[in-house]
């Protein structure tokens, strides 16, 4: 019979922390660089990881929620799929007395209380740095509200903080300049695949004829790629072409001049969610809000000189 600690856990387990942490899935080259730098952090910092991949269902993190609660992990990290609906399994955890870590995306609640903090990403910044760059784009360009400046926009996730703090970002920049005209907008779920899908459909369709493209990561950036050189079109110098995340791969299209901006979404903060939930696990306060730092990368930049993404 092995002795327990005041939790009931065998004593190998009572030295270092546990971490339940519910990853929404591997749906992008960015999501899986998130989980490598979540378990090579865990690894170095002495943190015993409970890592559940949710195969992008939001039921499946709530059951890995309350599983953790069930193991009384010390404390419990997770990236809200989407914004809503999180109130009921946060409340469980409360009473469990486990806090909460909020990562990567945000989520809403009238109960502020449900969480200890969020560390992620800035969306609405990462918006706005898309709407500033297209703003000086088109400076000289003679557009006007009665020949604008006609913008595709292919969204994240819908319901999903990053889709709507890009979304709202964005428009904060342009709404304020009528010659800046969304003509199309839907959601590619942060997937290459409905890129692809999204892009072939417009080309066929009634909003065929457009200058630019926002579009919310890297992963659907190139299926629009691939569809628009198959067409014979030539992103980067017919159409503009702005992404977010900053994989490798959106570096290389920048080079080459497929792409004309890329807005850095950084998913290496692991070493700084082990050390929040230590914290956390020693009944300390944390921010309520925490950023990591993003930069923008455009086509004047020198893009040999940007170091390797490792994503
Ligand atoms: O931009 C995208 C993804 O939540 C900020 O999720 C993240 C987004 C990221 O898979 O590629």
């Amino acid at each position: 019979c092995t002795k327990s600690d005041d939790k009931g856990r065998p004593e190998e387990q009572k030295n270092g922390i546990i971490l339940g942490f519910s990853q929404i899935g591997a749906e992008s080259a960015w999501r899986k660089c998130n989980t490598r730098s979540i378990k090579a952090a865990a690894a170095e910092s002495g943190v015993q990881l409970l890592f559940s991949n949710a195969e992008q269902k939001q039921n499946n993190q709530i059951k890995a929620i309350r599983s953790f609660i069930a193991y009384q992990v010390d404390v419990i990290a997770f990236v809200p799929i989407v914004a809503d609906g999180w109130d009921n399994v946060l409340r469980e955890a409360r009473d469990a007395g486990i806090p909460v870590l909020i990562t990567d995306r945000k989520i809403n609640t009238d109960d502020e209380s449900l969480y200890a903090g969020f560390i992620g990403t800035d969306s609405e910044q990462e918006g706005r740095e898309a709407g500033k760059f297209l703003l000086k784009k088109f400076e000289n360009s003679g557009a006007e509200p009665s020949n604008p400046v006609r913008i595709i926009e292919i969204s994240g996730t819908e319901g999903s903080s990053p889709a709507k703090g890009r979304a709202a970002g964005f428009r904060e920049i342009i709404s304020e300049h009528p010659e800046y005209k969304i003509i199309y907008s839907e959601s590619g779920d942060f997937l290459r695949s409905k890129g692809n899908e999204i892009m072939r459909w417009i080309l066929d369709s009634k909003y065929k004829d457009f200058d630019v493209v926002f579009s919310h990561n890297d992963g659907m950036t190139l299926g629009i790629l691939e569809v628009m050189k198959e067409r014979g079109m030539n992103p980067g110098k017919d159409i503009v072409i702005i992404t977010v995340d900053a994989e490798q791969a959106a570096i290389d299209a920048l080079g080459r001049g497929e792409v004309n901006c890329v807005i850095e979404c950084n998913p290496k903060f692991g070493p700084a969610i082990m050390s929040l939930a230590k914290k956390l696990a020693q009944g300390q306060k944390i921010p309520r809000l925490m950023h990591v730092h993003e930069e923008v990368f455009t086509e004047d930049d020198d893009v040999s000189a940007i170091p390797p993404r490792g994503y």
